[in-house]
């Protein structure tokens, strides 16, 4: 009986040390604060509690292991679980990414949740799995403005010249390059250029401005609101096809959860935030000619980076 027992109980702890939480790495180049850390430590959260401990999250934030794309990079060969990466990075791996980043498709935040959140929406991030990402679905950036350093800018007549970063994506550069500015892509994050004058100005929502204190280095800000960012939140597809059903629904849905909650949150702090970055010294136009800046970027539908058919066909059902 002893022997038996001993049995039992070896059986038991040797299944207890085979047992081990299963760990994702999940990858944003954002600092804690920053929208992109919200939603995920808010999975991380639900995650956690709703498996019991079961799947863990491990999240490497500020570039840790490397730029948006190379995060991208390493989801795609399974050594990175997930990420919450922001449109513009993205579009280099998947061109259908460029209709969401199209300029001024969104006109406020309920129509990028309809859109974003229905089938259009789905229709993006089931592309993504050609090129190995699992799209679970879409948490916010947010609309972005422009700040710089140089001039106060209402029409883009203002903008000419001035040196602008933007993301890592060749539609962002031809935006800004028809807009009338020099654009410069780099990856995240840019204080230091920024600070150093290797350029002008750079575009981003409220936030960044607020949390990456670009009010201490930027005077001007317009409100253009000119793209709407989502992050996409996805994971490695080779590694989810190892999941079980359970498991996948259970990230799926505490994802979009995260999601929907730092939306929610980001909207709600954007109401102090122009107070707060007045507060702080920057200039801002409330109210730019915004017509004026719609009317340059009208013919970019055409250009090359729309001309594969099935992003072709997305982009025109979205402008409809
Ligand atoms: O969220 O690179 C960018 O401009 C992004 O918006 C950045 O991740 C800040």
């Amino acid at each position: 009986m002893k022997k038996l027992f001993i049995i039992v109980l070896s059986l038991f702890l040797f299944s207890g040390t085979a047992f081990s939480a299963m760990i994702i790495k999940l990858g944003v180049v954002t600092k804690p604060g920053s929208a992109q850390n919200i939603v995920s430590e808010k999975f991380k959260e639900l995650i956690e509690q709703r498996s019991k401990g079961e799947i863990q999250v491990k999240i490497f934030h500020s570039s840790s292991i490397g730029t948006e794309t190379e995060i991208l990079q390493q989801i795609q060969m399974g050594a990175v679980q997930m990420g919450v990466i922001t449109g513009g990075p993205f579009d280099t791996f998947d061109p259908i990414v460029r209709v969401i980043n199209y300029p001024f498709i969104f006109k406020d935040n309920d129509q990028a949740d309809k859109i974003l959140d229905g089938p259009l929406g789905d229709e993006i991030l089931k592309s993504l799995e050609s090129s190995g990402f699992k799209g679970l679905c879409f948490s916010e950036n947010g609309f972005r403005n422009l700040t710089n350093n140089k001039t106060a800018v209402k029409t883009p007549e203002d903008i000419k010249g001035l040196k602008i970063r933007v993301m890592s994506s060749a539609l962002h550069n031809e935006i800004w390059k028809a807009l009338g500015a020099n654009p410069t892509p780099m990856p995240w994050p840019i204080y230091t250029e920024l600070e150093q004058g290797v350029i002008d100005g750079q575009e981003n929502p409220l936030w960044v401005m607020e949390v990456y204190k670009f009010y201490e280095i930027q005077k001007y800000m317009t409100l253009t609101r000119h793209v709407y960012s989502p992050h996409i939140d996805v994971a490695s597809l080779k590694w989810w096809q190892t999941l079980k059903p359970e498991q996948q629904e259970m990230i799926q849905k505490s994802m979009k959860d995260a999601a929907v909650f730092q939306r929610n949150d980001n909207r709600l702090k954007d109401a102090d935030r122009i107070k707060l970055l007045k507060e702080k010294g920057m200039q801002i136009e409330a109210n730019p000619d915004i017509d004026a800046f719609r009317a340059k970027v009208l013919n970019l539908k055409n250009i090359d980076l729309y001309k594969e058919p099935k992003v072709q066909a997305l982009l025109l059902k979205m402008l409809d």
